[in-house]
């Protein structure tokens, strides 16, 4: 029985139902007994396993086929109508022509199946931020894990009320034909269809796709941000909360960061890192005219392998109950382990595959993209204020990226515009970090090159235009974790000593610490860097904190390759940052 009467919804659910033609429809209530009826049927078939309930309460495994372990950038498209409004980093094709090709594949993909209507929020139901969905799937694992990672349930049918205003997700596994999966955004029609993939990156609609491809084309027109950043607090001794939001390439340390645990001697001061967010941020302007940003998911869709009671023991505590672990190994007694968790290997335990596995085969256990999915409040540092619906005021905006040699340990921009140039010239380098090999530098501007829904030039563009309307502005900084030495050794700690840097970024932020200005903007004195009990001497901070101008000569012509792809629409004020820096490093 449906579980609205909002025409638009029903209109669509039957539309789409004729498509694929299930063998009956399931309107998702979000209930417990209904998702408990659900993890029976998926445990029935296969599709889940139930993990030992008395070490993991809640908590199921998933195995996604073989073929379909990531998100697929190649076979991602936006499709627009002007291939322009796409731009150069995005793969596009005529609405229609996508259309007339999802069509044929999606046409009876739902024979001899269930098709189930999933209503879920992205941000708190109701609140400023919210934005509504629906997914159709027929899969048990996109329910089950979009009950974790959303508000999902009838409360969001009550919420939409008459309006036809909620973003269309149309999912089926089909065959899982790698060949003809497509993860397909129609920006101007607020619709997402995603078919023969079964993997959460690829099917969990109001992630990716929705929260950042959609949502930043949404924002660009409603004049907010959806940004892949993370959110943390950071609760100095007085108990001031002070947030700061921060975008990383994946594979940065994002999650380690969101539920960083300072130094020993910072707890003992009375300092707490409070975790909003560790993916994504919707970003407004608040009444007081500062930005204030919100998580607009309700859980974890974290990478498992490297996550440990050491590297980070709260993403370890957020998946101890009511979680979904895919592709991880599977031992004996059902319950779950990952490279890098420990050094135990369990014995007569299964692979990510499904088959008998072999520690001394020298094969990995769980594929390195394997996963687990954890409710956010479960987290033992998740922020007092996660679901509060204004969100939280944000003191500074952070970029980062992997570099070997270029990037100082931290930096902070000038001011708004220089911030935005900061972003739009983020770059990772693969390193081989053993033999201190320099790799290849692939740009990620503000970690969106496989997120922006719309052309990237534009999207400077929007940046840009918010800081002109937002009087109290965030500032704006970079940081570097992975300066390497010659023997390609990281210099920095990381983790838990990133605190030090968070440090200084908010005394900057609140006026609180003098800088050096240099060529690319302001460093830190490297005397107000705390390095107590830290193992790092003032000579070693000195040279994470170089800037060295050969290196950015090079720099300055990567970003114009870079640059030159965007044409017309790259924003002039990017272009007389990139002037100013040349200027500055003569
Ligand atoms: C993610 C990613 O899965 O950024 O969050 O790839
Ligand atoms: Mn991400």
């Amino acid at each position: 029985m449906s579980l609205t009467t909002n025409k638009a919804v029903l209109t669509w659910v039957d539309e789409m139902a004729a498509i694929v033609q299930p063998d009956s429809i399931v309107w998702i209530d979000g209930s417990e007994e209904q998702l408990e009826e659900l993890r029976a049927i998926g445990c029935s078939t296969g599709e889940m396993i139930k993990l030992n309930q008395e070490l993991l309460p809640g908590c199921y495994y998933h195995r996604s086929a073989v073929n379909d372990v990531a998100r697929v950038e190649d076979r991602t498209f936006i499709c627009c109508k002007n291939k322009e409004d796409a731009g150069p980093t995005n793969n596009w094709m005529d609405p229609q022509e996508m259309k007339n090709k999802l069509m044929g594949i999606f046409a009876g993909s739902m024979k001899g199946r269930t098709m189930y209507v999933i209503p879920y929020s992205m941000s708190v139901i109701g609140s400023p931020f919210a934005k509504y969905g629906i997914e159709i799937t027929d899969s048990i694992y996109v329910v089950l894990s979009m009950a974790i990672m959303t508000r999902m349930g009838k409360e969001v049918y009550d919420a939409l009320g008459d309006s036809p205003d909620f973003i269309k997700g149309l999912h089926s596994k089909a065959d899982l034909d790698a060949e003809k999966r497509y993860i397909v955004h129609f920006p101007e029609e607020n619709t997402i269809m995603s078919v023969n993939s079964g993997y959460g990156g690829n099917v969990l609609l109001g992630k990716k796709c929705f929260a950042l491809r959609i949502a930043s084309h949404l924002g660009k027109q409603e004049n907010w941000m959806a940004e892949h950043m993370l959110i943390l607090g950071i609760e100095n001794p007085k108990g001031e909360v002070r947030y700061l939001a921060a975008a990383f390439p994946s594979a940065c340390g994002k999650t380690n960061l969101a539920m960083l645990i300072p130094p020993e001697l910072y707890r003992k001061k009375g300092y707490k890192v409070w975790c909003v967010g560790d993916d994504i941020a919707w970003i407004r302007i608040g009444e007081d005219g500062r930005l204030w940003a919100t998580n607009p998911e309700n859980g974890f869709f974290g990478v498992a392998p490297g996550t440990s009671a050491k590297s980070n023991p709260n993403a370890l505590a957020s998946t101890k109950k009511n979680s979904i672990f895919t592709n991880v190994v599977l031992t004996e007694d059902g319950n779950v382990w990952w490279e890098g968790l420990d050094k135990n290997p369990p014995k007569n335990a299964l692979n990510w595959k499904g088959e008998p596995w072999d520690t001394t085969d020298g094969s990995k256990g769980a594929h390195p993209n394997s996963r687990f999915t954890a409710p956010a409040e479960n987290c033992p540092c998740i922020s007092s204020e996660f679901n509060n619906p204004q969100g939280v005021p944000l003191s500074a905006i952070v970029f980062g990226g992997r570099r070997a040699k270029t990037a100082p340990l931290v930096y902070q921009s000038r001011d708004w515009q220089h911030g935005v140039f900061v972003g739009s010239v983020m770059a990772s380098e693969t390193t081989a970090a053993a033999t201190g090999a320099v790799g290849v530098v692939r740009r990620d501007p503000m970690a969106m090159l496989p997120f922006c829904g719309y052309n990237m030039g534009d999207y400077w563009q929007h940046w840009l235009n918010m800081g002109e309307m937002v009087p109290n502005k965030p500032k704006i900084f970079n940081v570097n974790w992975f300066r390497l030495d010659d023997d390609g050794n990281f210099i920095w700690p990381g983790f838990g000593d990133n605190m030090r840097v968070l440090e200084w970024i908010m005394a900057r932020c609140f006026d609180e610490v003098d800088a050096d200005e240099t060529a690319i903007g302001f460093v830190p004195k490297p005397e107000d860097i705390n390095l107590e009990e830290s193992g790092v001497s003032l000579e070693t901070l000195r040279d994470l904190l170089s800037v060295d101008k050969e290196l950015w000569k090079t720099e300055v012509e990567g970003i114009k390759e870079f640059y030159a792809k965007f044409g017309d629409k790259l924003p002039t004020a990017l272009r007389e940052e990139l002037s100013k820096l040349e200027e500055n490093l003569k």
